[in-house]
This record gives structure tokens, sequence and C-alpha cells, in this order.
């Protein structure tokens, strides 16, 4: 993939970048069936995290679907994280070629990664990812994180692909809390006259500012919306603050960022 300077310079004043084709062949292949079995509960974590061992991955679940236990589970589920640090397989797709090569392009640096999460959007019910900056969840990062977001299914208006405010990055808004949503930013405190759709077919993927002001509508399609997310960092990543999530989780460790191997033959 050719990036150049002008990839850069919209990146850093539109706050995004989308990448077609990014993973492709069976490297998606693969991703996709990986996705269904950690949905279908099929995976469980296999390496500790500064000696913490969870016994199953995160999972939340679509409001009053957890009982639910007549529809196969990957239809309850909402979303799955930190997988990246506790199963090799999701290390290592976190830490695929096509990615590191991206991102450190737009940071001009080495790359660490924080976290990563499947979206799941069950066809008919799954519901909004209201508006938000992804940094009110963490504390005050120089230069800020960068959100990475692939489509797994294509990502229609229909079915709740993405939406962003371009440009929205420069500042952060107070958010408020939600006992579902964590933090959300109502639409008369951002300039909803920009909000816009991205639409993705399934391997293209998006590189944004973790500061850049998105959501996602519901799913009003007969599929479900699969995608694959992570967040990332550059190596000169200086906390400006000290290093406490705010999460919906709960009892889980303080995950951080980890420096990750640049893939081979990579400048
Ligand atoms: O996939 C979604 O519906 C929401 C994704 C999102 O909010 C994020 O990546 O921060």
């Amino acid at each position: 993939m050719e990036l150049g300077a002008r990839d850069r310079k919209q990146f850093e004043e539109d706050g995004y970048l989308v990448v077609r084709n990014l993973i492709t062949g069976n490297d998606l292949v693969e991703l996709d069936r990986m996705i269904d079995r950690l949905l279908d509960g099929e995976l469980n974590p296999e390496t500790d995290y500064q000696g913490w061992m969870p016994e199953h991955f995160y999972t939340f679940w679509e409001p009053e679907m957890k009982d639910r236990t007549d529809k196969p589970r990957r239809e309850r589920v909402r979303l799955m994280s930190n997988m990246f640090h506790h199963h090799r397989y999701f290390r290592a797709i976190g830490s695929h070629h096509s990615i590191y090569e991206v991102i450190s392009f737009l940071f001009q640096s080495g790359v660490q990664m924080f976290s990563d999460t499947v979206f799941m959007k069950p066809a008919h019910h799954g519901i909004e990812a209201a508006m938000h900056q992804d940094t009110s969840f963490w504390p005050k990062l120089e230069p800020n994180a960068m959100n990475f977001w692939l489509a797994i299914d294509p990502a229609t208006v229909e079915n709740g692909c993405l939406h962003l405010i371009p440009g929205s990055h420069t500042v952060d808004l107070p958010h408020h809390n939600h006992p579902i949503q964590g933090n959300l930013l109502y639409e008369n405190e951002v300039e909803i006259e920009k909000l816009i759709p991205i639409e993705m077919d399934s391997g293209d993927g998006i590189f944004f500012n973790s500061g850049l002001v998105h959501k996602s509508f519901p799913n009003r399609s007969d599929h479900s919306r699969r995608a694959y997310a992570a967040v990332y960092g550059a190596e000169n990543l200086r906390h400006l603050e000290p290093w406490k999530l705010s999460t919906l989780a709960g009892d889980v460790p303080d995950y951080s960022f980890e420096l990750i191997e640049p893939p081979i033959g990579a400048g």
C-alpha cells in the first residue's frame, strides 16, 4: 500500500484516514472465522497479563439478551474486548504488517498497542454506539492515541456503519456518564450537521485520532455487522496524567500500552 504526505495531511486535518482493502485474502478469511469462534464463546484466554488471567474474555451483552439462550451467543453480544492481552492469534492480528505500516507512517514512529475489541451489531436489534470521543475513556496522552476499525462485514448506513465529524479531534469535550454507553455527548454539544457516514467493504480499515467525535446507529438490516477494532499509541507517547481506566468492564487490571514488534521488512 502506498501512502503519501497527502494521506498524513488528511489524517492530521480531518482526524481520520480510510484505507480500502487493508486486510485481504486468507488473513481476512481467518479473522472472520476467529471472530465467529470468539462470539460463539469457543475461544478462551490463554496468556496472562502481568499475572492476571481472566476465565473468559470480557463480554458486553446486548441489552436484555444475555439470558436469551434460545438464541445463538453471537446474536446476543454487543462487544468483546482485551483479546490482544490474552490470546496469541489476536496479538498477531493486532500487529498485522498492513495495520502496523499505516500507523507507523501516520505517527512517524514505532507503535504501541493498548486494546482490541470485536464490535458486533446483530441483525435487527444491534444497538447504537452513542456519540463520543474515545479520549474520554482514559487519562490525557500526548500525542493522542489512534483508533483502528476494520469492517468484517460490509458496513452500511442501514446496518450501522461508523459516523464521524471530520476535524472534531482537536478539542476534548466533557462527556456524560451512561450505564450502557459509558461516556457520551449530546447532539447539541457537537457540530451535528457535519456528521458523515463512513461506509466500508469487508477488509477496509479506518484509522482515526482517538479524539474524533463518532457514533454508530442501530442495525436495521437483516444481517449482522461485525468489526474488529483496536487502539494504538506512538512509541514516544507520554502520559500527562496518572494512568487509570474509566471502563464498564468491572474488575480488570489497568491494561496499558505495549510496544509491538515491527513486522519483518518494516522500516
Ligand atoms: O462499532 C461500533 O458500533 C462503535 C465503534 C466505536 O465506537 C469505537 O470504535 O470507538
